[in-house]
């Protein structure tokens, strides 16, 4: 067996020109991915339970595996998915019962050594697990309902993730570390990247600038570097990326279902650009006992977050103000 991937020095070279660095076969699919692909068949029953007794569902088809049955399920029922099965909260309209998702699998997601080892390798040995992380699975765009399209669902347009988080975060290393659970390839909707774009600042960002991207923040066309390249990649894969990288998610122009992780990490004690979610200690050698490894309490902390998010307590996420002559 070939040994474990690891980050060498010409990857790190690499991310520091490029602003991206993609490492292949960093996770072993099967040993790392069934506990999350087991637990997201769970979450998924139990949404398959609700549409079928709301009467939105007729058939449950607990016979088909995790993708097929949420694509079927999904299509015939019409329902929104993504906030049950996303870590992040959302940005705005949050409720004492929003939906999220903090298993045990995921946690162990964000805390496997062998990722954060590789974490380590970019930000150094004290990592918090920032609090901007998602689930995305995302459908063939072309079955997708409309009640279920968002952000989590559907093509992302172009963006830098600085532009996505508060100013007070700005000079932070936060690094986003991306994966696929399936396949991500051109025609599914894989990544696509501008190479050295982080080597400049934060562009404008509009709320509105790309009709087809729902009112996401993203950069309006004049501003997005010409040289933009695909990242096709492969379960195990993983992509390192600078917070200043101009990035965005392709279309699901396929018939196959979409799946990938976002997380981010960055040096413990720095602002995270989201103060209302909660992160964590991931890794610690000057204070190992401030590391966090029970998945209970980062739920638990979630569960605070969206009790006292639930008050109506305005929160400003959003930087942009769409007074630029670009976003016109
Ligand atoms: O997965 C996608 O389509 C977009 C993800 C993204 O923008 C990110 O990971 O920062
Ligand atoms: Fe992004």
């Amino acid at each position: 067996m070939a040994p474990p991937a690891t980050v060498t020095d010409a990857d790190l070279s690499r991310f520091d020109q490029d602003g991206f660095v993609v490492v292949r076969g960093l996770f072993n699919p099967d040993r790392d991915f069934s506990p999350v692909v087991a637990e997201y068949e769970a979450v998924l029953s139990t949404l398959v339970d609700n549409w079928v007794s709301g009467g939105h569902l007729q058939h449950a088809h607990a016979e088909l595996p995790f993708t097929e049955r949420l694509l079927r399920t999904v299509t015939e029922s019409g329902q929104p998915y993504d906030l049950a099965m996303d870590i992040s909260l959302p940005q705005t309209g949050i409720h004492t019962d929003t939906p999220m998702h903090h298993g045990p699998a995921v946690f162990g997601l964000l805390t496997h050594p062998q990722l954060l080892d590789s974490v380590e390798r970019f930000i150094g040995p004290e990592i918090y697990s920032n609090p901007v992380q998602h689930t995305r699975i995302k459908l063939p765009e072309a079955s997708l309902p409309s009640a279920a399209r968002t952000g989590l669902t559907s093509r992302i347009a172009w963006h830098q993730d600085q532009g996505v988080i508060t100013a007070d975060a700005d000079n932070c290393n936060i690094l986003t570390v991306w994966f696929p659970i399936t396949e991500a390839d051109v025609e599914n909707g894989c990544l696509a990247v501008v190479p050295g774009s982080h080597q400049r600042d934060l562009v404008t960002h509009c709320v509105n600038a790309d009709p087809l991207a729902l009112g996401q923040i993203s950069i309006p066309a004049p501003l997005v570097e010409p040289d933009q390249v695909p990242l096709p990649m492969a379960p195990g894969d993983v992509l390192f990326m600078s917070s200043r990288t101009q990035h965005c998610g392709l279309p699901n122009q396929s018939e196959r279902i979409r799946w990938s992780f976002d997380l981010r990490y960055q040096p413990v004690g720095e602002p995270t650009g989201r103060e209302w979610f909660p992160g964590f200690v991931a890794r610690s050698r000057s204070n190992p006992e401030s590391v966090l490894t029970d998945p209970t309490a980062w739920a638990d902390s979630w569960n605070s977050a969206r009790a006292r998010l639930a008050t109506g307590n305005d929160v400003r996420f959003n930087r942009w103000t769409d007074d630029s002559p670009y976003c016109a």
